[in-house]
């Protein structure tokens, strides 16, 4: 059976629904410290649960037979500012409880999240290569590079089957934006069909790695299907996909919406964008797992536009 713990995050409400069309309802356990949308929650089971306490994860894995687990529980970019150590423990703690669970055998596979968070402003921006400098400037971006240096600490020293992806920002209208600081190229669309304008809180021209859900997912899954001889890399694969800024996102929308307006009004998420690449190398994970993204900005724009539509 697979657990989600996070499920009902941005990726881990996708993820849910996508692994039990795949596996069958019943074989997907979701869980998060709160209730999710009624598409979760109405399709199979469901348990509330603290990720940072070790013990009630147990009980899940045993009580339903776990042997997959999908950690997706994080506090991210923005809030993780707000609340530095609150971010840090419940990012680290969660982590090291599904770790120690798959060092002592009571699950048998973990897919843990990372993010282009990782990388800094010491980092070659453009086309950022798997192995590179990694200097990160916010809570969360060194939560994750720490937790990328402990999944494969785990997998050499105890021979735990962790895998990992850097995660672009992800795209996706299934769940309101949730504390990221690419959440601006979320919320955007949600104003353009709302209020036909929207106030950027990045800089016209800031360039930032991005991807739309379906291909987090459907890059997710493979990941995790893949043969274990051909995850290389135990830390974290680098996941490329598209590269925007705000002004050219606007601009692809205002090709559905032409009376839609654009504003900027940089706060301090703006310092977070700065620190980031621009765009990402993912010649790693093509090689070693096949990946390949399939929605450009076009084809997410109609996507994220007829999604919500669907939704109101
Ligand atoms: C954030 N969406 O903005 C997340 C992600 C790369 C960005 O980690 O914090």
């Amino acid at each position: 059976k697979i657990l989600i713990i996070g499920a009902c995050g941005q990726i881990g409400t996708e993820l849910t629904l996508a692994l039990r069309k795949k596996h069958g309802n019943q074989q997907v356990i979701a869980s998060d410290i709160r209730e999710g949308n009624e598409e979760l929650m109405n399709s199979g089971p469901f348990e509330t649960l603290d990720a940072t306490n070790y013990k009630a994860i147990e009980d899940i894995v045993l009580h339903h037979e776990v042997n997959e687990v999908y950690l997706m529980a994080a506090m991210l970019s923005a809030t993780a500012e707000k609340f530095p150590m609150r971010g840090w423990h419940l990012n680290m703690d969660s982590l090291f409880n599904v770790l120690n669970l798959a060092k002592d055998k009571k699950i048998t596979k973990v897919f843990w999240p990372s993010s282009i968070a990782v990388f800094g402003p010491s980092t070659p921006k453009t086309n950022t290569p798997q192995t590179t400098v990694m200097e990160p400037t916010t809570v969360y971006g060194i939560s994750k590079q720490t937790g990328e240096r402990w999944c494969e600490y785990y997998h050499n020293k105890y021979g735990v089957d962790v895998r990992s992806i850097r995660y672009p920002g992800l795209i996706s209208y299934k769940t309101p934006p949730g504390g990221g600081t690419t959440d601006y190229a979320v919320e955007i669309y949600h104003k353009a069909l709302e209020e036909k304008a929207y106030t950027s809180f990045l800089s016209k021209n800031t360039a930032l790695p991005m991807m739309f859900m379906d291909d987090a997912i459907r890059a997710t899954i493979s990941i995790m299907e893949a043969p274990a001889e051909a995850i290389k890399i135990r830390s974290s694969y680098n996941l490329g996909g598209i590269s925007f800024t705000p002004e050219e996102i606007a601009a692809v929308i205002k090709n559905e919406i032409p009376e839609f307006k654009i504003d900027y009004a940089p706060d301090f998420r703006q310092e977070i964008a700065d620190s980031w690449p621009s765009s990402i190398d993912d010649t790693e994970a093509q090689n070693d797992w096949n990946w390949k993204h399939e929605f450009d900005l076009n084809t997410m724009t109609k996507a994220m536009l007829n999604g919500l539509k669907s939704l109101s």
